[in-house]
């Protein structure tokens, strides 16, 4: 009987040796070790052993199973560690490898010299207003001195929701909205989106536009071309001429068109200036005093003037781009240029 007990326990622990699966070792240790295990069975001869063996025996047999019982916990804890084991093999972080970039965003050129626009003009004591892109036909047109059936309006149309409502042509209405609400001085800059009807390599139907205003007691044109010198020279360069050419706007009166010399070949002449030298970069004029009826502000008083400028032009001259479309097709080889 102590020969069997010792086969049991070597060829169980050969066995227990070779097990790979938890499952499989679960029920080889019911087979050996369980109720009507293989041990069991052994011990059933127990009652045959001569008396004086059979404590011996019985403490062989004790030892023999505490000892399977260690082995058997032993191959458990040993298979669950190397399941675990694999498991964060699957699922770990390889610290070696290189980190994901992130990609990092940026404003729109657009948006960017928007604001490098409003910087300038802030300096020269600006303050920023804006208003709603859809307007009423009475901001849009009626206040500025453009009724019905003016032939300004020809060019300058737009897109309507109704013969009243309609898509802003220019930032304006909001200058006729600062000067509903405040008494002067108002020294307000106006930048945004406006739509017309209009499309090729230097226009699109919608754009951007910057409107400046300025009214207050005695504020002439030689304030206008002050602050208009002052702002080109900041923003383009000190060594730039500028040149003021008659004009003609529906709210302003006298009106100028203004010119830098060209940026590209410093006015000696090249295809960005058509060979002129000059490059036109805004409207000017001290606003017609027909207007301040629209906003109750009386003309004896005060006078004032206005400028605008588009700024997808601003940034074309500024940086040397040839379409306009460019701006809007949402291309980052293009747009992460700037
Ligand atoms: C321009 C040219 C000339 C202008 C006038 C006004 C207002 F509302 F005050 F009358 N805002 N902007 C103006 C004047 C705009 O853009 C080429």
């Amino acid at each position: 009987m102590k020969e069997q007990l010792n086969s049991l326990r070597a060829s169980t622990i050969k066995l227990v040796a070779e097990i790979v699966d938890p499952k499989a070792l679960n029920e080889t240790r019911t087979k050996i070790l369980g109720r009507k295990g293989e041990l069991t069975a052994i011990l059933r001869g127990l009652k045959d052993v001569p008396i004086e063996e059979r404590s011996a025996v019985g403490q062989l047999a004790n030892e023999i199973k505490t000892e399977l019982e260690t082995e058997f916990d032993r191959k458990e804890t040993r298979l669950r560690e190397d399941l675990e084991r694999a498991q964060l093999a699957l699922e770990s972080i390889d610290v070696t490898l290189p980190g994901r970039r992130t990609l990092l965003g940026r404003s729109h050129i657009l948006n960017r010299v928007t604001q490098e626009l409003v910087e300038v003009f802030s300096g020269l004591g600006f303050q920023l207003a804006e208003g709603p892109e859809v307007e009423i036909d009475y901001y849009n047109f009626e206040a500025l001195n453009m009724p019905k059936n003016h032939p300004a309006r020809d060019m300058q149309d737009t897109f309507y929701f109704s013969e009243n409502v309609l898509l802003r042509t220019h930032t304006s209405p909001v200058q006729i909205r600062t000067m509903e609400k405040r008494q002067p001085p108002v020294r307000v800059i106006c930048p945004g989106k406006v739509y017309r009807r209009d499309a090729d390599v230097t226009h699109s139907p919608m754009f951007m536009q910057i409107e400046g205003l300025w009214v207050d007691k005695r504020v002439s044109f030689s304030d206008l071309k002050g602050v208009l010198t002052a702002f080109t020279r900041d923003y383009f360069g000190e060594k730039l001429g500028l040149r003021f050419r008659p004009s003609f706007f529906p709210f302003t009166e006298p009106s100028a068109e203004v010119d830098i010399q060209c940026v590209i070949c410093g006015g000696s002449g090249c295809r960005t200036c058509s060979f002129t030298g000059w490059l036109e970069i805004l409207g000017a004029g001290m606003v017609d005093p027909a207007l301040y009826k629209f906003v109750n502000y009386d003309p004896e008083i005060y006078s004032g003037f206005a400028f605008g400028l588009g700024i997808e032009r601003v940034a074309m001259l500024k940086y040397g781009i040839p379409d306009i479309r460019l701006f809007y097709e949402n291309d980052i080889r293009f747009l992460s240029q700037f």
